[in-house]
């Protein structure tokens, strides 16, 4: 028997400040920002160009085309090793979906602080403006299959996953700041409520059926939810132009051990958007991947989405000051008492090379946290804690998900984990234990100064109970507040919303619960939806309803309390009235030129240079495709024919002048039907020469006489015409117009 050496001497390490750290970390060319993910990830990609086909073994395969057979019409053979390989490997190639949040896109890019936030945490990754940290950011619907729709009316992931030099941080949000539920072991009853049922397995991606309404009729804490989840929110224009949120409140704790209460925002660089119901439902046939799509061009395309990273910060002695309790994730903090302030930006500047390894793969984990950044017994987040490590388990196969290479932290991992499934780690070494002396007490701990994690020692002295705080109980007055925070267009599609949803409720008594709660919070909303529903607003609550009641609990004591929240209205909660959020940009958004044969040809080029310009992308749709001759004898390709496009996948559009091409689109349906529909859907429309009567004979009684008889150039709700010239002061009033976004004041029938 061979006899091996075991080393019993105690290593000596010197011990490094946790800044020392960072110092070498970041002269280590492995750290230096937001390529060192890349290159980490390099060594995982293969590209085939050029190679031969071979197995997995690395054997060059001959004939990829024919089984091996006894005789060309003869039996296949057991024997084929290619042909079993390739088909069983065919047969394991799907896992589990995630159980929600399972319709996802994903994109690479990097992070930078603006400034030390050093007073406030320790985090490595937010002290040092100079240094990018990668990340991987993945937004997602929640209640979908991974195959549904983008454009369902949902809630949307906002996960990222932080590179940092200190390990991997993920910031697990979604773009509305509060939750349907207070308590984690309500979860799966609020999944199961949404999925398509069960016996039937209906409706996919949609909140729009009985059980989903049963439920929230039943718990009334989620009505501050639903107020946002029926608000344009959840139909978002582009996953770029959504805000993101931590949802709960965490900890930021500094090198001194200072904690304070922290809540995190994303704020995009280009307004926050949305798109209207009946838009929405078409692009769920036009393009189902519409946000897919919008996101990977905007990468391709070099425009990079950015958003800023917001805190609000609170003080610990603070932490009862306000009228709703912080560990409440039903609750927000308005920023017009606590201020939003900005820290840092994100940017996303690659798309990912592969969407199972990468986007599929990745495997974000609220529990994935670095030193300076810490919970709160917020009763959700700390569910949550338990559920995200355990569902990866299941969904990636095993415990060694953390080494599939996009989950693989670019801080080095030494520890004593060992083995199953798919172990990629030669560990080296005797021994897997610790305390020992074998490996000379390695890997060892980290002493807090050495960036070591510790956790932030709250005082708790309690009794060990099933129970909710009765700080918990207010219902109502947030929900109200974001009501009463909307632009009226923007209430009346939070009317139409309830009254689409719960027209698809099949059973009475749940629209009548729900027309209750509706009460609760507004009376006017609870009003005209019961008018759309044809029914009249019950005169009393029914009785409160699983106000988180124990079976041997007393309702009395259950009972919701309004608790006035110091402000009546919020602007920064309404889209539209939001002043930070800009409405002066048209980057990335499209517009759509119908054109035919014999376009004006000056007032087509002058128009697409000013939209680019600006930088939007203007692109033609044509009666066929190939390519269009101008007036003038300018050739363009058409973009789309209008079998291809549709109205409702650009933001805008502009109708050039040139007599052959309007009589050639005059009695195309589709060319009217395209602007019928934008201007539905509160769009820009421009129209310049031959173009603006075309308008007139589409729009009918909706267009503007003063498009036709006022000045030369008109702007009547976004409706931009020139019956000259197409010149400077068209083409920037037609920008303009689209920067707005939506013009709502031409809806037509808002409530109805
Ligand atoms: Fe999640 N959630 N969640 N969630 N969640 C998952 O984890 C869960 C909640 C969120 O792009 C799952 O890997 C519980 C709030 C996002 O991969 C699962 C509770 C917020 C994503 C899970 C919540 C989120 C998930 C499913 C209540 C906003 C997608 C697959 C206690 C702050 C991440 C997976 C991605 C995914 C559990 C509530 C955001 C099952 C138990 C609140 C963005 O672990």
């Amino acid at each position: 028997m061979t006899t091996r050496k075991v080393k019993t001497k105690q290593a000596n390490v010197k011990v490094k400040t946790a800044e020392a750290k960072r110092e070498e970390l970041a002269a280590n060319s492995q750290y230096r920002g937001n390529d060192s993910k890349i290159d980490d990830l390099q060594k995982n990609t293969e590209d085939s160009g050029g190679e031969f086909l071979t197995t997995n073994q690395g054997v060059r395969i001959n004939d990829n085309q024919n089984s091996l057979k006894a005789g060309d019409r003869g039996p296949t053979l057991l024997e084929d090793f290619i042909l079993r390989e390739k088909i069983t490997h065919f047969d394991h190639e799907r896992i589990p979906e995630r159980v929600v949040h399972a319709r996802g896109s994903a994109a690479h890019g990097y992070f930078q602080v603006y400034e030390s936030m050093a007073e406030y945490t320790k985090a490595s990754f937010l002290q040092d403006p100079d240094v990018k940290t990668p990340v991987f950011v993945r937004f997602s619907t929640v209640a979908g299959s991974r195959g549904s729709s983008d454009l369902a009316r949902d809630v949307r992931g906002f996960a990222v996953k932080f590179y940092t030099q200190e390990g991997n941080y993920d910031l697990v949000g979604n773009n509305m700041p509060v939750f349907f539920i207070q308590d984690a072991i309500k979860f799966p009853d609020l999944v199961h409520a949404v999925k398509p049922e069960p016996h039937n397995e209906i409706p996919q991606a949609a909140s729009a059926h009985d059980t989903f309404w049963d439920f929230i009729s039943n718990m009334p804490e989620s009505m501050h939810m639903i107020m946002w989840a029926m608000s344009d929110r959840a139909i978002p224009r582009s996953l770029r132009m959504m805000e993101g949120f931590g949802v709960h409140t965490f900890r930021f704790v500094n090198q001194r051990g200072k904690a304070r209460f922290v809540k995190f925002h994303w704020k995009p660089l280009l307004g926050v958007h949305s798109v209207v119901w009946d838009e929405a439902q078409k692009i769920s046939g036009k393009d189902p991947d519409f946000h897919r799509r919008d996101l990977w061009e905007a990468i391709e395309n070099g425009d990079f989405p950015e958003w800023e990273f917001g805190v609000q910060l609170v003080e610990e002695k603070d932490e009862h000051k306000f009228a709703f309790d912080l560990l409440d994730p039903t609750k927000i903090i308005p920023e017009e008492i606590v201020p939003v302030r900005r820290i840092g930006k994100l940017t996303l500047n690659r798309n990912p090379d592969n969407f199972f390894a990468e986007t599929e793969q990745v495997a974000f984990h609220t529990g994935h946290i670095v030193p300076g950044i810490d919970f709160t017994n917020d009763p959700l987040l700390q569910g949550r804690l338990f559920s995200y490590l355990d569902t990866q388990l299941l969904r990636l196969g095993g415990p060694n998900f953390h080494e599939i290479p996009i989950n693989r932290p670019i801080a080095p991992v030494h520890n004593n984990q060992r083995d199953g499934f798919m172990r990629q780690t030669i560990n080296k070494g005797q021994s897997a234990h610790d305390p020992n002396s074998t490996r000379g007490g390695c890997p060892f701990q980290a002493g807090a100064e050495m960036a070591g994690f510790t956790s932030f020692a709250e005082r708790i002295d309690a009794q060990k109970i099933r129970a909710r705080s009765a700080s918990f109980f207010d219902h109502f007055s947030q929900a109200t507040l974001f009501y009463n925070s909307q632009t009226e267009p923007e209430q009346n599609h939070i009317i139409r919303a309830l009254r689409f949803e719960l027209g698809k409720v099949e059973t009475p008594s749940i629209r009548e619960r729900m027309l209750g709660l509706l009460t609760e919070v507004d009376k006017d909303l609870a009003n005209q939806v019961a008018q759309g529903l044809g029914m009249s607003v019950p005169a009393k609550l029914d009785k409160p309803l699983n106000m988180s009641i124990p079976a041997d609990g007393t309702p009395a004591k259950f009972q919701s309390k309004r608790v006035a929240q110091g402000i009546e209205s919020s602007a920064a909660l309404s889209m539209v009235e939001n002043p930070n959020f800009p409405k002066d940009t048209i980057k990335t958004r499209k517009v759509a030129f119908l054109v035919a044969d014999g376009f004006d040809d000056a007032a087509v080029a002058d128009m697409k240079q000013a939209l680019m310009t600006a930088g939007a992308a203007a692109m033609t749709v044509a009666p066929r495709l190939g390519v269009l001759t101008g007036a003038d004898g300018e050739e363009c390709k058409a973009d789309f024919s209008f079998l291809t496009a549709s109205s409702v996948l650009f933001d805008a559009v502009y109708v050039p002048g040139g007599d052959a091409s309007a009589t050639a689109l005059k009695e195309q349906s589709d060319a009217s039907s395209f602007v019928e529909e934008a201007y539905k859907h509160c769009k820009a429309i421009a129209a310049s020469g031959a173009g603006v009567g075309l308008l007139a004979r589409w729009l009918g009684e909706k267009f503007s006489e003063s498009n036709t008889t006022g000045k030369l150039v008109a702007d009547e709700q976004g409706v931009v015409t020139s019956r000259g010239p197409a010149g400077d002061n068209f083409t920037a009033a037609f920008i303009n117009a689209i920067a707005q976004h939506r013009h709502w004041e031409r809806e037509l029938n808002p409530t109805g």
